[in-house]
């Protein structure tokens, strides 16, 4: 997954590159800043020393010392001043100026934490998404694994309004689910296998009538004939949606945050079985509305249902329209569920 958010410190990450959320003097401080510093040993703020500072929007490169990384990435960002101070576009260059650096030294992982939010005081959720705009317009272009790195729950805050929206769905859907009858639900299924089996009869007799499991292998068709009659599988339903949406299979896959190398899989192996998020991110990429997504899914074998918050989190943005994977990961990870992509 070419974008992810994770829970951890940041001085932990087993990746080419950390960011650090320094100050312009680069000599340390508090905060992430101190963290690093402390873990990677004295011998990184010799360095820091020889580098003269940097500007606020800007950052510079050095070595990891104790760090597990290779490098670290001194971003300046700015402090909030009410957000008319041209706060955004610093914050936008950090990053960029960062995913830069780690580019020209050959970095294929980077970790940076949400810059300016803490100490210099950046609105949280604000800080998040010019994080996510600003990665993943760089990761259309380049190939990267850029990870966000949340050190607290505190530390990471969708939108209120999202949020509260969100549970709300998550609320009503839920209740729906779970308020069904279990009488009700059985004479639904035994409906709905009545009208498959028999094809245009008159009246469902009364579910008491109705025998368990009427299945269509009493048919005539025997088991060779009904394998001959496959489906279109997923990988080819994702091919031609991908051609009859005018879209290259880079520009599918990015918006998908799923890597080349994955896309290449599934699109060399038409039974190639993916995972329930990577076949929902899809789903999501190709902006399929409800019911073809649901169809995609199934040929993967999965289900959206109400029973669960991922499913509900998923279908609140497909039926609200909105299909950027970043942001549904935005919310799926404030939810704790599981991520969009590989
Ligand atoms: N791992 C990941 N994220 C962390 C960690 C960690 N170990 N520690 C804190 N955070 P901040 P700033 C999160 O204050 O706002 C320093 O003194 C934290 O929860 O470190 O850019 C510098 O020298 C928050 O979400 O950086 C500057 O003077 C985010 O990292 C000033 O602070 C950034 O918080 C920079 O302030």
């Amino acid at each position: 997954m070419p974008l992810q958010i994770v829970r951890n410190d940041i001085t932990k990450m087993q990746v080419d590159a950390i960011v650090n959320a320094a100050n312009s003097s680069l000599l340390g401080g508090g905060g992430v800043d101190g963290s690093i510093h402390r873990a990677a040993g004295r011998q990184l703020l010799l360095e820091c020393k020889t580098l003269g500072g940097c500007e606020t929007g800007s950052a510079k490169i050095t070595g990891a010392y104790n760090l597990p990384s290779k490098y670290v990435i001194h971003a300046v960002g700015p402090r909030w001043r009410g957000g008319k101070h041209g706060e955004r576009e610093k914050l936008v260059s950090c990053y960029r100026t960062s995913l830069a650096l780690a580019k020209e030294y050959g970095c294929e992982t980077v970790a940076f934490p949400l810059i300016s939010s803490g100490i210099y005081g950046y609105p949280k959720d604000q800080a998040l998404k010019v994080a996510v705009d600003t990665i993943s317009e760089f990761l259309l272009e380049n190939d990267m694994t850029v990870y966000i790195v949340v050190f607290d729950r505190k530390a990471y805050q969708i939108g209120e309004k999202l949020f509260a929206d969100i549970t709300a769905y998550i609320d009503d859907n839920y209740v729906q689910a779970h308020t069904d009858s279990l009488f009700e639900r059985l004479r639904r299924t035994n409906e709905l296998m009545y009208e498959d089996a028999v094809p245009g009869a008159a009246q469902p007799p009364a579910p008491s009538a109705i025998p368990p499991m009427m299945s269509k292998a009493a048919k005539t068709v025997s088991l060779c004939e009904a394998l001959t009659q496959i489906d279109e599988s997923f990988s080819e339903m994702l091919l031609r949606k991908i051609d009859e949406k005018g879209m290259t299979d880079a520009q599918c896959y990015k918006k998908a945050n799923i890597d080349r190398k994955l896309f290449s899989k599934i699109r060399s192996d038409k039974l190639y079985k993916p995972s329930k998020p990577t076949a929902i991110a899809f789903a999501i990429a190709l902006e399929l509305p409800l019911n073809e997504a649901k169809d995609m899914l199934m040929k993967a074998g999965f289900a959206l249902s109400h029973s669960n918050k991922f499913d509900i989190i998923i279908e609140y943005f497909i039926e609200h329209g909105n299909y950027n994977v970043f942001e549904i990961n935005e919310a799926l990870f404030a939810f704790d569920q599981s991520l969009l992509g590989a």
